[in-house]
């Protein structure tokens, strides 16, 4: 049946039911009124960027071969993608930059909502950063820290941001720096891969790609990857640290996953989104006996909170909050009828939720000036105001329980147990303090590799489909699989990070988890939290004293769909990870941008695209690369 096509998740698939017999349009409904796509749209030949066209390139060779102002299809295809490229790196950044304010504000005793929670975190990211900490207070240091971090966003001069500087191994920024040489040296052109500055870097990609400006594939595409790199080794990163210094760095706990967290006697209240600075607050406030107790008045068992999306990684990271599900859940949360609010930042949130919650009692909250909804509830969050407005947004979903319909909630009992919580410091204490037993592990060949998985779900592929059945396959072939996102999250609905699925790894692997008492896939996090697959990648470089493009490292996005996606491919690639992509991005009208993601790259930096269909293909061709880094290692 339809409902079967359309996603592999069992509670996704009764709700789905559900959602056709009721006359619910869904995500999956839209698609359909969509067909047939744009051909020029997924090849990425379409530019809109003047208004002498819109301009479409034919892609059989035939006319029209250029565009009104004479640029070529490789020209429409890279700018397109490098746009792409900053508005994702832009979007996480922006995150970071939200993060590093607040720690400053914090430090100088400005906002006295929120407060440094990981003194340990705190004084270890000062020393990475050469800030000194003897003899200094926490809030001075603190006060530093988020001053470098402020300054990775908008300093001017040509230097490489300090971030960067301080966390990605040196033989890294040594090959980007010989990199950009041998380009100039070879083209003539000044081509940077080093970022200067994180809002720069996106502010360069919208100049160039301004009518009349950079039309050179190459070009376009280095300055993909700087931006990109702007953001997974300081946007990202920097949101990452900070938010864990703020809120605390996560270790291994024990979480629930999947619709079933919900609970029919609660108010339950959904967070959905990206930042941990309205989420944090969220469930502290929910959670306090004022609002269990105001909960109860209206005649429930108290208050429940479930995250959504990246969000909710955060929160089960940090605060063992149970997760409701990934993207494609996000409709199908509302129609189980028993959630009172969904509160929302930014990011990843879709306008119909709007006008599904008014088929319910559902309070949609937005709070964020960056996320406004049509139809949403708008709930203005102020971080120096945040108890009183956290608490006027709970009290709003407590508010509407009342009005809760009883015949038309229905919620599925699906639930997963999933270990989280994989933080680098986390990891290396589990290793006992060093990377080194997990290199040795991976020299003797009981653990080939590591693969990386990240993204969202995308609603033209059967929703986690592809996550469970690459997860399986890759550990089955004593690959660890470390991750993020939407990802993490099918992946702890599916069960794959429970102990139990240390039965579905290799024999190799499963030795390796067992004696560490760990499943065979690891939850790292938040999209944001790809950064803590550099460090860790960095760490095993800096270890044996390689390039991280020596190690036998692959990465995923096999259901990705943002722009965000793309800054995260992109910055992987440049920092030396082969990157599988599927559904193929916008780039294949484009033959020379093909080429140089798939094989230029390669060459240069080391870590480059590659498209493949189907689970078990992929998993193939993932193992290839790593067997192919082994042996070039001698191992
Ligand atoms: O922040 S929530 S849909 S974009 S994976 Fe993808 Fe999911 Fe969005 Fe990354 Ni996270």
């Amino acid at each position: 049946e339809l409902s079967r096509k359309r996603s592999a998740d069992p509670a996704a698939i009764e709700m789905l039911n559900l959602a056709e017999r009721k006359q619910y349009e869904t995500i999956w409904d839209r698609l359909e009124k969509q067909q047939p796509q744009c051909g020029y749209g997924q090849l990425g030949t379409c530019c809109r960027l003047c208004t002498m066209g819109p301009c479409r390139i034919n892609p059989f060779g035939e006319e029209p071969t250029h565009g009104v102002c004479g640029a070529t299809a490789d020209t429409i295809v890279a700018r397109n993608l490098a746009r792409m490229a900053a508005v994702g790196s832009s979007s996480h950044s922006d995150h970071g930059r939200g993060a590093a304010l607040l720690l400053k504000e914090v430090a100088i005793g400005k906002n006295k909502d929120y407060r440094i929670t990981d003194v340990e975190k705190l004084k270890a990211v000062a020393t990475r950063l050469g800030i000194n900490t003897a003899g200094r207070s926490y809030l001075e240091i603190a006060s530093d820290v988020a001053d470098v971090a402020i300054n990775c966003f908008g300093k001017q001069d040509e230097e490489p941001i300090i971030f960067l500087q301080k966390y990605m191994p040196k033989k890294r920024i040594e090959r980007l720096k010989e990199i950009e040489t041998m380009l100039f040296e070879k083209t003539g052109k000044k081509m940077g891969l080093l970022p200067r500055g994180i809002d720069r870097e996106a502010v360069d990609i919208l100049h160039r790609t301004h009518f009349g400006c950079d039309a050179d594939p190459l070009s376009l595409m280095m300055q993909t990857v700087r931006c990109a790199l702007s953001d997974g080794w300081a946007g990202s990163l920097i949101a990452t640290e900070i938010q864990d210094i703020l809120f605390g760095t996560p270790t291994i706990k024990t979480v629930k996953a999947n619709l079933g967290v919900l609970d029919a006697e609660y108010v339950n209240i959904i967070i959905h989104g990206h930042e941990p600075i309205l989420s944090e607050k969220v469930v502290e406030i929910a959670l306090s006996e004022e609002m269990q107790e105001a909960a109860r008045k209206v005649g429930a068992k108290g208050v429940n909170v479930a995250g959504l999306c990246c969000t909710g990684n955060e929160l089960l990271m940090r605060q063992g909050v149970g997760i409701a599900g990934n993207e494609l859940h996000s409709e199908l949360a509302i129609m189980t009828g028993a959630v009172e609010a969904m509160v929302v930042d930014v990011q990843c949130i879709y306008p119909s939720l709007a006008k599904l919650s008014n088929c319910f009692h559902t309070q949609f909250i937005t709070t964020n000036e960056q996320a406004a909804i049509p139809g949403a509830i708008h709930i203005q969050f102020d971080e120096e105001k945040a108890n009183d407005i956290a608490r006027k947004i709970v009290q709003a979903g407590i508010d509407a329980f009342p009005n809760r319909d009883k015949s038309k909630v229905y919620i599925p009992s699906n639930i997963s147990n999933a270990i989280v919580g994989f933080s680098v410091e986390e990891i290396l204490k589990i290793l006992g303090g060093s990377v080194a037993p997990l290199v040795d592990a991976i020299a003797k060949g009981s653990i080939k590799g590591v693969a990386g998985i990240v993204g969202c779900n995308n609603v033209k592929v059967k929703q986690d489909l592809y996550h469970q059945e690459l997860t399986k396959e890759l550990i089955k072939r004593d690959i660890l699989v470390i991750g993020t996102g939407c990802w993490a999250i099918g992946a702890a609905k599916a069960g794959l990070m429970d102990i139990s699925a240390q039965g579905l790894a290799g024999e190799g692997l499963k030795a390796v988890c067992k004696a560490l008492d760990i499943p065979p896939v690891l939850h790292m996090g938040s999209c944001v939290d790809c950064s803590r697959m550099l460090v860790l990648a960095g760490a095993l470089a800096e270890h044996l004293d390689v390039d991280i493009s020596d190690l036998p490292l692959v990465g995923s996005a096999p259901e990705w769909m943002t722009e965000k996606a793309v800054a995260i491919g992109t910055y992987f690639v440049g920092s030396g990870v082969p990157v599988h992509l599927w559904p193929a991005p916008p780039i294949l009208g484009g033959p020379e941008v093909t080429k140089i993601l798939t094989e230029g790259a390669k060459e240069l930096l080391g870590g480059y695209f590659f498209i493949e269909e189907g689970p078990e293909a992929t998993a193939k061709r993932m193992e290839e690369i790593i067997l192919e880094k082994r042996t070039a290692l001698g191992i």
